[in-house]
């Protein structure tokens, strides 16, 4: 287990809470339920981010600071279906909308998808905000035990057409949160990536000791 050590750190309601640390930033995303609490669980590999059946449980951003290799990670609240009122939706909305323009926008996004829907309707309401990104992108599909070995590569395949249609070339990971099926090729994959992302900030200032590489 390569993020044992992580530990959840604080729910934040306002980005003003985030910490100002120039840290590697991490984002999960995707639609409500789509399983990004459970596959932050599996990384860190204790029940540490909360899962539920009612989708939207997810309203705050969390967030978990990773020792090493240093970085701050953030399960975000889901977009589509959500149990929330109007209210509710728009105070999120903002929320993520002051996340992904602000300071701290994700150096590395994992953008969770359902391995049986790939990307639905919902999904490319947010791609163009995704594409605009300047950050790693990981997409990481959910529930692959839901599907057999045989659906589960026609689904994939589906899905690298779907993403070279939209000129996206991220690495693509199929995983299943709930029997660990993938799981290890995504934290080495995101640890891998981390690294490299201190690296760079390293590089672009090199006096400061707050990263490591
Ligand atoms: N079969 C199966 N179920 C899963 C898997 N991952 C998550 N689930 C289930 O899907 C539901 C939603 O999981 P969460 O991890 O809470 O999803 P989320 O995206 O964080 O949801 P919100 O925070 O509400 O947006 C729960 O009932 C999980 O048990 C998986 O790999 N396989
Ligand atoms: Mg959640």
């Amino acid at each position: 287990m390569l993020f044992a050590q992580t530990q959840f750190l604080k729910s934040c309601s306002a980005i003003s809470q985030i910490p100002h640390d120039p840290l590697v930033k991490v984002g999960f995303w995707g639609r409500s339920n789509v399983g990004k609490s459970s596959i932050l669980n599996a990384l860190i590999g204790k029940k540490k981010a909360r899962v539920s059946k009612t989708p939207g449980r997810t309203q705050l951003i969390n967030l978990f600071e990773c020792p090493h290799p240093k970085s701050l990670w953030c399960d975000l609240p889901g977009y589509g279906y959500a149990k929330i009122n109007a209210q509710q939706s728009v105070v999120i909305s903002q929320l993520l909308e002051n996340f992904f323009i602000g300071e701290h926008a994700p150096n590395i996004l994992c953008w969770l998808l359902d391995a049986r829907h790939n990307m639905t309707k919902t999904d490319f309401i947010v791609l163009p905000l995704i594409a605009s990104l300047d950050c790693e992108l990981i997409i990481v599909t959910t529930k692959n035990d839901k599907l057999s070995k045989q659906q589960g590569l026609k689904q994939r395949s589906l899905l690298l057409r779907q993403l070279k249609e939209i000129n996206l070339k991220p690495n693509v990971i199929p995983t299943a949160a709930s029997n660990r099926d993938g799981i290890e090729l995504l934290e080495q994959s995101l640890f891998e990536s981390i690294v490299k992302k201190n690296i760079e900030f390293n590089q672009q200032s090199p006096n400061s000791d707050e990263v490591d590489s």
